[in-house]
């Protein structure tokens, strides 16, 4: 039986690739990777014990709040909050950005965005969710408290991103600028386990992952791009197949190993898409451009879009980049 580095020494051998302090992305990601294997641990028991399910509140965007949501929340924020590295936490549970006020973090160089339990929904029904983060170096002066210039600034200062996806096997995939690595949970030593070093997008695929229930509503250039989609042609592979778990982390995971496209346009009635700028899709943009990928809202890329609000919603494109141009082609014809 071959013996995998794990993610605590991958990390180690890779601290010199980080441009910043070193020792302080080791404890935010052992952070991190504490709290994963804690919501993993719950998220495995779902069924059994009264964990799923709403709690009957709405969280700040009018959506039912899950309970493992709010758990999950609390597992992650109260890991970072441990550590002196972080300052501060915005997270999608969450009204407005958490300032940590102890004494630990008030030096502390990074802020943390986070979704912690994203694709909530599909627990009841044992189906993949993940959790999503983002780390920036704080912009406000450190020994004060942080404002909200730390949370929103452009997605390419992030200086880390990942998500853990608790699927069939848990993983944990991360970047920092570095290329895009992957770890899978070994539950029976507690490990995570480096099984997919340098990821890579295959430039094309025949997989396009889209909530068609929308059809109607969609702009015109997605409807054309759908139709170009499920047209036949020998030469580009189509028609492409159609996969839409509802989990963002699990399509976009699955369309990362494979090859193909996911979207979450905009429609008139939410001229924003659904998807949020700062929790979801700014890291998933840093880790698609990491791997190969594009990460766009249907014209111009996620990372340069300034954010002005935490809970911004922004249109979502991001896939293999040949597949990406062509819907780009669509988008702009038929804008
Ligand atoms: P959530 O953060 O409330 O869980 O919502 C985000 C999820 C994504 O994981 C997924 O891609 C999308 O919502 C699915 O939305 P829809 O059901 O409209 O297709
Ligand atoms: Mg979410």
């Amino acid at each position: 039986m071959s013996i995998h580095k794990t993610l605590g020494e991958f990390i180690i051998e890779k601290q010199a690739d980080f441009p910043h302090a070193k020792g302080e992305l080791s404890a935010l990601l052992s952070a991190i990777k504490l709290a994963a294997k804690i919501v993993n641990r719950e998220i495995n028991k779902a069924g059994l014990v009264d964990i799923t399910g709403a709690t009957g509140v709405e969280n700040v965007q009018g959506e039912q709040q899950q309970k493992l949501d709010m758990y999950a929340n609390e597992i992650f924020k109260n890991a970072l909050i441990a550590r002196g590295e972080i300052c501060g936490i915005a997270s999608e549970e969450e009204d407005n950005y958490v300032f940590f006020d102890n004494k630990n973090s008030r030096s502390g160089n990074y802020v943390v965005l986070m979704d912690p339990l994203d694709g909530s929904s599909n627990i009841d029904v044992n189906v993949s969710v993940g959790t999503i983060f983002s780390i920036y170096r704080r912009v406000s002066p450190t020994n004060g408290p942080v404002g909200i210039e730390d949370f929103l600034q452009v997605g390419r200062k992030q200086v880390a991103a990942g998500y853990v996806i608790y699927g069939s096997s848990t993983m944990l995939v991360y970047t920092t600028g570095n290329g895009v690595h992957g770890f899978t949970y070994d539950p029976s030593i507690g490990v995570f386990c480096l099984s997919h070093e340098s990821l890579t997008i295959p430039k094309s695929g025949r997989i396009y992952s889209i909530n068609e229930g929308n059809y109607v509503k969609f702009p015109l250039g997605v409807k054309k791009y759908l139709k170009y989609c499920q047209e036949e042609d020998e030469s580009t592979n189509r028609p492409y197949t159609s996969r839409y778990i509802g989990s963002l982390i699990a399509d976009f995971h699955r369309n990362l190993l494979k090859g193909g496209i996911y979207i979450y346009p905009q429609t008139a009635q939410a001229p924003s898409g659904k998807l949020r700028l700062l929790y979801e899709c700014n890291p998933i943009a840093f880790l698609a451009e990491q791997a190969g990928a594009l990460a766009t809202d249907g014209f111009s890329p996620i990372l340069d879009i300034k954010p002005t609000e935490l809970h911004q919603r922004v249109p979502f494109f991001t896939g293999s980049p040949e597949m990406m141009d062509t819907a780009h082609q669509f988008m702009k014809e038929f804008e």
